[in-house]
């Protein structure tokens, strides 16, 4: 087998393989939601639930992975949400809430953008909490370590490469309609880094 047709055939097994695993996500996620009309309506007061987000490797596959990939919350709920990422890549938390977008996003100077193979020259700005941009506080809560395992200002110019990066976010949002939303990282979505939101509906949320 020459290696063009090679390469042409493993392109089709991932296809179908990463085709596969998007239609079983959405198969779990439907069965979910048709399990959950059949119940009745929970009846909890609201709350605030600090939910923490980490990016991983699942399974060593080298693919991008937001653990956990289901976040389960009450109608009225509010979380405060904390995105963790160790990647050199730069990674995003973002979904579209019936409130507008909620993004936190965990880039910063040295990264390498996934969609343009380049790097980011500055700290990210691409946060947004109800479709207006707020700040990443991505100075506030991230550091660097470089090859000594010392930490180092993450724009630092004198941080040997490779820099490792463990990014935090944080950011806060309420979600006052039950359903099922999509989260995702706007770099590596294509490559299956999404995961669900589940609003469950609460007959204790009168707001
Ligand atoms: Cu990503």
């Amino acid at each position: 087998m020459n290696t063009a047709l090679m390469v042409a055939v493993l392109a089709l097994i991932l296809g179908i393989a990463s085709l596969g695993y998007a239609v079983y996500v959405q198969t779990q996620v439907s069965s979910a939601q048709s399990a959950a009309s059949s119940l009745p309506k929970i009846n909890q007061p609201v709350q605030t639930r600090n939910v923490t987000i980490d990016w991983v490797n699942t399974f060593n596959s080298g693919l991008d992975r937001f653990a956990p990939e289901y976040i389960v919350i009450n109608q009225g709920d509010t979380v405060n949400l904390s995105f963790i990422s160790n990647d050199t890549d730069a990674h995003t938390f973002t979904v579209q809430l019936p409130t507008g977008i909620f993004q936190l996003n965990d880039s910063l100077k040295g990264m390498t953008n996934f969609l343009t193979g380049g790097t980011f020259g500055g700290n990210a700005t691409g946060c947004e909490q109800d479709n207006v941009v707020v700040g990443c506080n991505l100075a506030l809560y991230s550091r660097c370590i470089d090859s000594t395992g010392g930490k180092v200002a993450c724009d630092s110019t004198t941080a040997p490469p490779p820099v490792t990066s463990i990014v935090l976010t944080r950011g806060s949002f309420t979600v006052k309609v039950a359903g099922t939303y999509l989260f995702y990282c706007v770099y590596h979505k294509s490559k299956g880094m999404f995961g669900y939101l589940i609003v469950l509906p609460n007959a204790g949320f009168t707001g």
